[in-house]
């Protein structure tokens, strides 16, 4: 019995010695001290056992199990320091690499038209004011001077949340606000989302962006509008730009026009993009109705203004000359890197 220990535990120690992997080191280890392994069957032959040499014999079982665990389990911990060693010198991190580029972003053509516009006014000495995209119907028609039978208000042209709240149609609400705030003179524009209840198609969105102006101070006349506009124009579109103002009608501005300016394509002569016109139209504007200022607390009397709205979407199709306005909202990376 003795000897057959002797030659387990010298088998079981030269093939712990020999083995380069954590598999064969779990293979000896159920080999021998398994269930089925050549100790335990050791361990059940000890009924044969005479009863007094058997406490001796035991001994011995347990010393050798010991023994070869102590074993097992200090060439595991080796074993695991080699393989992971042999990994890390493997997967070395080469710092010298190149990094991977992370792709940027693109402003949107909107967004940089947006940011142009901007840039001129904010040079003129205009204020930036952003407000709210769901306004109450007040400040979005009854304050500027929309009659509740007007077409504008109708459900087929806005999209009502319930009787007092709406969808802004125009970011005109902004500066009605800006109005009852009572801080005078008043220099702003009103760049925003609105929206209204359009089909889409080449030329319209149901969600779309203005950017509106609004002067107020004593002697404000119409040449301010005239001076301040043709300065707009030139600086969007060059030195070269000439501008003409046609009569038109706005409820909320008295007297009001439109602007058109002289074609950037061909100077004038007229071109399919101006359709033979040679004329571009670009805004709306007019002298702010008397209404609109005594609604918002400003003397009619003592105080005029002026005010105007462009569409963004179409100065940023009429300057990148895109014919489709759909191009704007689908966010094709194609299209979009162009600009
Ligand atoms: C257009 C016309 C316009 C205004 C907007 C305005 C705002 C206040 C008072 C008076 Cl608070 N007027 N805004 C005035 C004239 C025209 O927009 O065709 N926009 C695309």
């Amino acid at each position: 019995m003795k000897d057959k220990l002797e030659k387990i535990k010298n088998d079981a120690l030269a093939a712990i010695n020999s083995a380069d992997k954590l598999e064969t080191l779990n293979e000896t280890r159920v080999n021998i001290l398994g269930k089925k392994g050549e100790l335990t069957q050791v361990l059940k032959g000890m009924k044969d056992v005479s009863p007094e040499d058997r406490p001796k014999i035991g001994q011995l079982v347990n010393d050798t199990r010991a023994e070869i665990e102590r074993v097992l389990e200090e060439a595991t911990v080796k074993l695991e320091r080699v393989i992971r060693e042999a990994q890390m010198k493997s997967e070395v991190i080469d710092v010298t690499l190149p990094a991977k580029k992370n792709a940027v972003g693109h402003r949107h053509p909107n967004q940089i038209t947006q940011e142009e516009v901007e840039r001129i006014f904010v040079g003129m000495g205009y204020e930036v004011v952003e407000g709210p995209e769901i306004e109450t119907d007040y400040y979005n028609f009854e304050a500027l001077n929309i009659p509740a039978d007007h077409p504008a208000k109708d459900e087929q042209d806005t999209f009502y949340i319930n009787d007092t709240y709406l969808l802004r149609t125009q970011t005109s609400g902004t500066q009605v606000h800006v109005m009852e705030q009572g801080k005078l003179p008043i220099r702003m524009i009103a760049p925003g989302r609105v929206f209204r209840s359009d089909e889409v198609d080449a030329t319209h969105s149901p969600s779309f962006h203005q950017i509106e102006g609004l002067v107020i101070d004593k002697h404000i006349t119409f040449a301010d509008l005239k001076g301040t506009l043709a300065e707009f124009a030139k600086e969007l579109y060059g030195e070269d730009i000439r501008v003409r103002f046609r009569p038109h009608h706005f409820n909320f501005t008295e007297p009001s026009a439109e602007m058109d300016v002289s074609c950037f394509k061909c100077g004038g002569s007229g071109c399919r993009f101006c359709k033979g016109t040679g004329w571009i139209e670009i805004l709306g504007c007019g002298m702010v109705h008397p209404n609109v200022l005594r609604m918002s607390g400003i003397d009619p009397e003592e105080y005029s203004g002026f005010a105007f709205g462009v569409g963004l979407e179409r100065i940023a199709l009429l300057k990148y000359e895109i014919d489709d306005m759909r191009l704007l909202y689908e966010n094709d990376e194609r299209f979009l890197k162009q600009f």
